[in-house]
């Protein structure tokens, strides 16, 4: 993308109506605009973050084996009725009428939904265990819709449903979610422990949050810094391996971790002094497994092996997408700007030619960009004639991993340089060099 044809607007005072740094180093490099309180517009540079997130979570869900589908943003409050949830979820469920006066909401959650589908087309043992994920937005009427894309009232979740025959059954599909969601968040460059939680409106009693440590963080958190050196992603363990999965559940709940919610002075004391940590964090997943509780209020049974009825044994696994990115910009910046882990970074290289009006500066730079396009390498050409020094700070605020920097001088001796966002390394090489360095 070259930046004299982009629309990153990009502000140079700090908003004054955000709180966190997220919130307005997402308003100031120009990833989002409010519209109304808690609705944002995902401006070019968000949606791509966004949507790098999204496809993480899905590949990560797939792998894990579960089945991506799509349920609409628009639910009759009919299926609400059933659970008895439509009374018991309060104000924060927007709720509209259709011009028959018909009463629909946009969907906070979908447990009902994809309950009902199971009902419907879902007669048989065999066809269980599923789990059925999608992605897509939720609108919840928050009381205080704060943080930006942290607490909107609309905001992009990914939730999955399993179903299984017995608790057993279920038990292993949460801990399936689990590892996923271990990797999901590896993957994107973040550490989110997992820690025991309150279920809340879900239901259920077994229930982990996903915490991002952060210090504007909502909730206070205590942990055993076990988790700090704890093999996240289990590289070789396959999601079939029940009792590798046992094992990985057993580590992680017989680790001290809590929220201010569900944590207990008596086993906080049994942690030595100083593996205790303390902090604030971000809840950016949140796992739930509660029984038949939805498939008894909702009538789904199926026929066992030997023609006796089955009530499934549902759980419900959130990432709050949308969250994340303002999640990981906050474990993630410094005071010029964003610093994006590679795998959710808009684009990954950003070129910008200090002399606007160089001649020499500019086929340099067009030659690496066609050279880096064609690689397959994803660039931000900061092609405009402005100064330098305010390319240079646009480019640290929108937070790319790299940038190649190209002036007449260096182009004299035959060189560029190649500065590392994160560390803040800048490095003097051929071009040739910068491109394989940036192509390895
Ligand atoms: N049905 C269950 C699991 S699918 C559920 O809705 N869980 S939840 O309420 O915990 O939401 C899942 C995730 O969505 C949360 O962990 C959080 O990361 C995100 N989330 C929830 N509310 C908001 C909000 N108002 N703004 C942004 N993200 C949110």
């Amino acid at each position: 993308m070259r930046l004299s044809q982009a629309f990153l607007p990009v502000l140079k005072e700090s908003p004054s109506d955000a709180q966190i740094v997220s919130h307005k180093l997402m308003l100031r490099a120009g990833l989002i605009r409010q519209m109304a309180a808690g609705i944002y517009a995902w401006l070019p540079l968000g949606w791509r973050v966004l949507r790098k997130i999204e496809q993480i979570v899905r590949e990560e869900q797939d792998r894990a084996g579960s089945i991506e589908m799509l349920m609409p943003t628009i639910q009759p409050a009919e299926l609400w009725r059933e659970s008895g949830r439509y009374d018991a979820y309060g104000p924060e469920m927007l709720r509209i009428r259709d011009r028959h006066d018909r009463e629909m909401l946009y969907g906070p959650t979908n447990e009902e939904m994809l309950t009902a589908l199971f009902r419907d087309d879902v007669k048989s043992y065999r066809d269980l265990p599923r789990t059925l994920y999608h992605i897509q937005w939720k609108f919840r009427d928050e009381v205080r819709p704060r943080f930006g894309v942290m607490r909107g009232r609309e905001f992009l979740m990914k939730d999955a449903y399993s179903f299984d025959l017995d608790e057993a059954g279920a038990r292993h599909s949460y801990y399936t979610q689990l590892l996923a969601y271990l990797r999901t968040f590896k993957r994107m460059g973040i550490k989110a422990v997992p820690m025991k939680a309150a279920s809340g409106p879900i239901g259920g009693d077994l229930s982990h949050e996903f915490i991002v440590l952060a210090p504007t963080g909502e909730s206070e958190v205590f942990y055993d810094s076990h988790f700090e050196d704890m093999d996240w992603e289990r590289e070789g363990l396959a999601y079939g391996d029940a009792t590798g999965l046992q094992a990985l559940f057993d580590e992680v709940s017989g680790t001290y971790a809590a929220t201010d919610e569900t944590h207990d002075e008596a086993r906080w004391a049994e942690v030595s002094a100083d593996r205790r940590r303390q902090g604030r964090g971000i809840e950016v997943g949140h796992i739930f497994y509660f029984g038949t509780k939805y498939s008894d209020a909702m009538g789904l049974r199926v026929s066992g092996r030997g023609g006796d009825m089955i009530t499934p044994h549902m759980g419900s696994y959130g990432v709050g997408v949308s969250r994340l990115v303002g999640a990981i910009i906050e474990a993630s910046h410094d005071e010029a700007g964003i610093i994006w882990p590679e795998a959710v970074a808009p684009w990954k290289v950003g070129i910008v030619t200090m002399r606007g009006d160089d001649q020499a500066s500019i086929q340099a730079a067009e030659g690496l960009y066609a050279q880096l396009n064609a690689a397959g390498v994803e660039t931000l050409y900061d092609d405009r004639d402005e100064r330098g020094g305010a390319k240079l700070a646009g480019m640290d605020l929108m937070g790319l991993p790299w940038q190649v920097i190209i002036g007449p001088r260096g182009l004299a001796t035959g060189v560029v340089e190649l500065k590392s966002r994160r560390t803040g390394v800048r490095e003097q090489l051929s071009l040739e060099s910068v491109m394989a360095r940036l192509t390895a």
